[in-house]
């Protein structure tokens, strides 16, 4: 590629379905992708992919409504403005060389991101590593997966997931370890589901909060977070002195006697669990063969993430249930390429190819292989400390691709202050409204999932392609494309040539079999002569891909990758979260993800059907907790750290035990500004992965002092400014939540500034006495917006608004559904668009008793199956009621 060479794009929209893959979560699935010629998508499950089998999950069903091109970027721009490719590229190329010219390599750093397709990743990593010569390439993958990456390879010596998704149907008994599977891996649920309806698979969910996980499950522990550690060395005394360890399995391993004596001085009593559960839960895993444990943030999110992983593969290698065919430890990824992430080295403290960095043959290997300059013999800054350097000027010259730090880090408020001081920052981004690229000095347009090729490795080492069905719009360009002409602008014309992301798979897949001659089992050199019909054709295929193997299971042979041989059993202790409650800050803050939002929101928050899931950031609290603090039903709440502050929504439940908050991850400055939970989260970590402990902060609560609040509903846009609100879209515009600490004078002229309508026509109910206030503008006798005002929290309908504009009059401004409109309350069935309300009288009135009622008459779970364990508690929540009248 030459610089003024096109890059290659798709050329406009291609007739029929095309396979590809979603690009949320690590499940991987497939999709087919129909392009309508009016630049949307039709969105299918692929029913020959191997991850869902044509299933979907709510998100994925809704990716058809992520691909307008509303929000996105389509020109390079500096400092605001609107620029040219060549002038930009050179601008970023120039600037980092200087840098790296006056202040050395480490003066220079790229934060990456689980989500870029392996290609593009590979190239950024090449690009680092290779030839600026520092490992300051670090990703959002250390906020994720980290703690498993490290340990997987102190115990096998390689990060390498020994099982495969069938293991889930194979298992007689699935243990979720801090994974709510039913609302993160839907899909990899829904499997589940099906197995334990056909075999009665039993499920032990292990997790301090009761979630959408844990419906039906045959033991719920509820542990005291961060305790894992001591429950799984529990587990472990209680295999050796029951004489359950795997005689014949154990020589391949070491460590056995340092590893029994620290499990058996570890105390069990800390993880706050009745002793007869606990002993339940070792009883069902002895008595069982086949247990397949599955982990995710509740493990790797932690200060003793590593440990927890460690504790949980040492109970697999000890009892040799490793590696056989519904027997084993599944780590489950976040990013749908997170996976692929660990596979070409995108982490500061790796190589390609599962390549290490300390091992000099290993970087003199690549060195020649890529005929680099440079090979870094020292670890690059892991994220925390990277964007530390960053704050400090250590790092000057900043690169993030495809992730919102300024959101997604621990202690955001400090992270967004250093990439906004930054001397030169760059954002690669599909669009410029995100909190990070805000604060960018260069923002360039990247092309999104449906509009680029390439590869990503799922949960259980399945590479899929992504292909590109739609037109790049504007001038956006793949990632890979963007960073190897900024590699070639630095110097680097040969190194950064390619044509194609099959160029750069091809590549990648050669260098992959170099790793395989030094032993390495991340082997793909079987596709490294794809020619572009192949890649084109590539059908999802488990790694490794040799001429001798391809796919199947790792370990139960007993062969593993440390010099020996053997696997590691680790000795590890418990040790409480990093931080520790105390009288000013009273409450354990968790944190995590809800159904129908991805992350940052940046693309789901396009979706009206999955907006109207969970529409607010809330906090939940307990009713003990709630009442102690006066704190009522839907009364806003500040959450307090020595970081920041968040203003979420009290949602009162005993899913939390005392003393525990959480808060889900996904709103912004886009979104809803005062509720950045990140901005309260502190920045420890794990002192061996460097992952951040997202899941156990701690906070002081107060209610908010708000002088009002108010609902508001608008065919267009809003532009709130007060001290709390948070916006959504509905299928007929916008609706948004607002609170202030002081009530404006003059709610017609507030009202008007908020909705942009100087001059519509407004009908005003107001009862200054009482502080409350209705308007209702009208344009050309339409109704166009509302808002219902009052010193408490508002008691409206608001699903039933949110249908607004087709509301017909001002009747409206009672704020109730007419008796033939009942409002349907929040949705549950996004798919059908079925609310909680609907549901609720379908179970009284028609006297729906299952799941399976509940959709022949409601349609709803009846599509992507998304909302059947929220369908199942709805109706366990009805009967216990009933029972109590
Ligand atoms: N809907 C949706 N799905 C997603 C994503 C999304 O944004 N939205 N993101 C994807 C990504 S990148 C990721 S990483 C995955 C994450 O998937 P998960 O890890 O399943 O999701 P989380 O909600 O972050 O956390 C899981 C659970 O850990 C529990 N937990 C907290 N502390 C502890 C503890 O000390 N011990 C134990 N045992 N449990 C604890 C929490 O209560 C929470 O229910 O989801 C992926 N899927
Ligand atoms: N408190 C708390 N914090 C957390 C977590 C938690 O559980 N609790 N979880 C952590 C975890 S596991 C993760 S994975 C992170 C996720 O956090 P982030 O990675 O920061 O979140 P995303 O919203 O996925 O950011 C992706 C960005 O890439 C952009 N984008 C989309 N498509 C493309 C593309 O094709 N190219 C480019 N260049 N850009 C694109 C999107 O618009 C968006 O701005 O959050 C972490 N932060
Ligand atoms: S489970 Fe849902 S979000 Fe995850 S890959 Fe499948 S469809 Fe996409
Ligand atoms: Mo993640």
């Amino acid at each position: 590629m030459t610089h003024a060479a096109p890059v290659p794009q798709a050329e406009g929209a291609v007739a029929g379905p095309v396979r590809s893959t979603c690009p949320y979560c690590g499940v991987g699935c497939g999709v087919l992708l129909s392009p309508d010629g009016a630049g949307g998508v039709t969105v299918k499950g692929d029913p020959d992919h191997p991850a869902n089998m044509g299933r979907l999950c709510s998100k994925g069903s809704a990716l058809g409504e992520t691909v307008g091109l509303g929000h996105r970027l389509m020109k390079p721009r500096v400092g605001g403005v609107d620029t040219d490719w060549d002038e930009t590229l050179q601008l970023v190329a120039d600037r980092f060389r200087e840098t790296v010219e006056a202040h050395g390599p480490d003066s220079v750093a790229f934060y990456v991101s689980g989500q870029l397709l392996s290609e593009d990743y590979y190239v950024a990593n090449k690009l680092m590593k290779g030839f600026i010569g520092s490992a300051n390439i670090d990703t959002n993958s250390r906020l994720c997966m980290a703690s498993t990456v490290a340990g997987h390879k102190r115990a096998f010596g390689t990060d390498t997931v020994p099982q495969t998704y069938e293991d889930i149907e194979e298992a007689d008994l699935v243990v979720l370890v801090g994974s709510n599977l039913a609302w993160c891996h839907p899909v990899l649920y829904q499997r589940l589901i099906a197995a334990r309806k056909a075999k009665g698979t039993r499920l032990i969910v292990i997790d301090p909060r009761r979630t959408a996980s844990c419906d039906g499950a045959d033991l719920h522990l509820m542990l005291e977070p961060g305790s894992d550690v001591a429950l799984f060395n529990h587990l472990f005394a209680a295999l050796y002195e029951n004489g359950m360890l795997d005689a014949a399995y154990l020589p391949n391993t070491s460590g056995f006697n340092a590893t029994l004596a620290s499990a058996t001085s570890d105390d069990v009593s800390v993880t706050g669990l009745d002793p007869r559960d606990i002993d339940r839960f070792c009883r069902m895993w002895m008595g069982t063969e086949k247990v397949v444990t599955i982990f995710s943030q509740g493990v790797n999110q932690s200060s003793s993430g590593t440990d927890k992983v460690n504790a949980i593969l040492n109970c697999h290698l000890a009892t040799g249930r490793i590696g056989k065919p519904g027997c084993g430890p599944l780590s489950v990824t976040g990013q749908p390429n997170a996976m692929g992430g660990r596979e070409v080295g995108g982490l500061a403290n790796m190589l390609a190819c599962h390549l290490d960095l300390e091992n000099c043959d290993h970087r003199s290997a690549v060195r020649n292989f890529w005929e680099a300059p440079h090979a870094p013999d020292k670890a690059g800054l892991k994220a925390v400390d990277m964007f530390s350097a960053v704050g400090d000027g250590r790092i000057k010259a900043l690169w993030i691709i495809h992730t919102n730090p300024a959101v997604s880090m621990p202690d955001a408020d400090r992270v967004r202050d250093a990439i906004r001081d930054c001397p030169f920052t760059v954002v690669s981004d599909i669009t410029d409204r995100t909190d990070t690229a805000r604060l960018a000095d260069v923002i360039l347009p990247a092309t999104a999932w449906a509009e680029k090729d390439g590869t990503v490795t799922n949960s259980d080492r399945t590479i899929s392609r992504q292909r590109a069905v739609l037109p790049a719009p504007g001038e956006a360009r793949p990632d890979w494309a963007i960073v190897a002409e900024v590699g070639q602008r630095m110097g680097w014309e040969a190194a950064f040539d390619y044509d194609s992301a099959l160029e750069i798979f091809r590549e990648y897949a050669t260098l992959s079999g170099i790793a395989g001659r030094f032993g390495k089992d991340f082997d793909i050199s079987g596709l490294s002569q794809l020619d572009a019909e192949g890649y084109d054709r590539m059908r999802p295929v488990r790694w490794p891909v040799t001429a001798t193997r391809e796919g199947g299971r790792f370990f139960a042979d007993g062969q593993f990758f440390h010099p020996d041989g053997r696997a590691r059993l680790v000795p590890v202790t418990w040790r409480a979260p990093a931080t520790r409650t105390e009288p000013r800050y009273p409450f354990r803050l968790n944190t995590g993800r809800v159904r129908d939002q991805w992350h940052t929101m940046t693309r789901t928050a396009l979706s009206p059907r999955l907006a109207a899931h969970l529409a607010e950031p809330f906090l939940e609290i307990h009713p003990e907790d709630a009442r102690v603090l006066g704190i009522g039903a839907a009364d806003l709440v500040e959450a307090e750290s020595p970081h920041g502050q968040a203003i979420l929504r009290a949602r009162i439940t005993d899913a939390v035990q005392p003393g525990q908050v959480f808060a889900p991850m996904h709103w912004t400055g886009e979104t809803a500004p005062a509720a950045r939970i990140d901005a309260v989260v502190a920045p420890v970590v794990d002192p061996v992965s460097g992952q951040p402990e997202s899941k156990a902060s701690v906070v002081k609560l107060t209610r908010m002092g708000a002088a009002w609040y108010a609902f508001a509903v608008s065919a267009g846009p809003f532009n709130p400014t007060s001290a709390y609100w948070a916006r959504s879209v509905t299928r007929a515009g916008h609706r948004a939540e607002l609170a202030g600490y002081t009530a404006p004078d003059d709610w017609e002229a507030e009202a008007r500034r908020l909705f942009g309508l100087p001059d519509a026509e407004v009908a005003v109910m107001a009862d200054p006495g009482r502080g409350t206030a209705r308007l209702a503008f009208r344009e050309a006798g339409r109704l166009v917006a509302a808002i219902f005002v009052s010193p408490e929290p508002v008691a409206v309908m608001r699903d039933y608004l949110a249908t607004m504009p087709e509301v017909p009059d001002l009747s409206l401004l009672s704020g109730r559904a007419p008796a033939d409109r009942p409002d349907p309350g929040p949705i549950l069935c996004s798919c059908f668009d079925v609310g909680v309300n609907t549901i609720l009288r379908g179970i009284e009135e028609q006297g729906l008793m299952t799941v399976d009622a509940i959709g022949a008459a409601l349609q709803a779970g009846t599509n992507c199956g998304s909302c059947r364990p929220e369908l199942a508690a709805l109706l366990a929540a009805a009967r216990s009621k009933e029972a109590a009248e």
